[in-house]
C-alpha cells in the first residue's frame, strides 16, 4: 500500500510537472486575449460614437444650411411682395394722375370747341356733375349765363356731337303746358324731337334733354325737372 501511495504522489508530481507550466501558460495567454477583446471592444465603440458624432454633426450643419436658405428664400419673397405692392401703388398713383390729366385736356378740348360753336363774343361750358333743370339754370345764372339756346341745325349738329350724355337745354313748357319756351322767354320754332316726344309722360314732363344715343337730329326729349342730368350753359 505505501509503495503504490509513493507510485501514485510520484505520477501526480510527474504530471504535475509536465502539464503545470503548460496549464499557467495557456492561462495567461486567456487573460491576454480577453484583454485584447476588451480593448478592441472599447475602440470600436470608440469609432462607432466618433461615426455617430460625426453623422450628427453633418446632419445638425445641413439643418442649418437648410434653415438658413429657406429664411433667405422668405426674406427674398417678402422682399418682392413689398416691391410689387410699392410697384402696383406708384402704378396706381401714375394712372390716377393720367386720368385727372386726361379729364383735364378732355374737359379743355371740349371747352375749345364748345367755344368755337359759341355766339361770337361767348362761350359755351358743359359740367361735369348732375343738377335737376333748375338747379343746372341757377348755377349757369349764377355765372351771367343760362342754359343753352339750340336755334340751329348746325348748333343742334355740334352739340350732340361733343356731349356724352344726356344733358339739360334751356327749353320747358313749365309756364304753359304744350308751349315750349326757351330760356330767353322766345317761342321754340324748331325742334329735334325724339319720335312720340314730347309727350308729357304721366303729365310730369316740362324740361327737355338732348340725348346723344339717338340721331343728331332727332334727340329731344322732355322729361320730369326734377331728374339729375348734365348741362350746358351758354353766355
Ligand atoms: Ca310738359
Ligand atoms: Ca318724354
Amino acid at each position: 500500500m505505501e509503495i503504490e501511495t509513493i507510485y501514485q504522489n510520484i505520477e501526480h508530481r510527474v504530471i504535475k510537472d509536465t502539464f503545470g507550466p503548460q496549464t499557467q501558460s495557456h492561462r495567461q495567454n486567456e487573460g491576454k486575449a480577453h484583454k485584447c477583446r476588451g480593448s478592441r471592444c472599447l475602440v470600436l465603440i470608440t469609432v462607432g460614437l466618433g461615426v455617430i458624432c460625426v453623422l450628427l454633426l453633418v446632419f445638425i450643419i445641413l439643418q442649418h444650411i437648410t434653415i438658413t436658405a429657406e429664411r433667405d428664400l422668405i426674406k427674398s419673397y417678402k422682399n418682392t411682395v413689398e416691391e410689387f405692392k410699392q410697384t402696383i401703388n406708384s402704378l396706381q398713383d401714375n394712372h390716377t394722375d393720367l386720368m385727372q390729366k386726361n379729364s383735364k385736356l378732355e374737359s379743355m378740348s371740349l371747352r375749345d370747341e364748345l367755344k368755337k360753336a359759341a355766339p361770337k363774343g361767348g362761350w359755351l361750358f358743359m359740367s361735369t356733375e348732375l343738377k335737376s333743370w333748375s338747379d343746372s339754370r341757377q348755377y349757369c345764372r349764377d355765372r351771367a349765363a343760362d342754359l343753352v339756346i339750340i336755334n340751329t341745325e348746325e348748333k343742334q349738329r355740334f352739340i350732340s356731337s361733343i356731349v356724352g350724355e344726356s344733358v339739360w337745354i334751356g327749353l320747358s313748357d313749365r309756364e304753359q303746358e304744350g308751349n315750349m319756351k326757351w330760356v330767353d322767354n322766345s317761342t321754340l320754332k324748331q325742334g329735334f324731337w325724339l319720335q312720340g316726344e314730347p309727350n308729357s309722360y304721366g303729365g310730369d314732363e316740362d324740361c327737355i334733354e338732348l340725348n346723344p344715343e339717338k340721331h343728331n337730329l332727332n334727340n329731344w326729349n322732355d322729361r320730369s325737372c326734377s331728374n339729375t342730368r348734365k348741362w350746358i350753359c351758354e353766355k
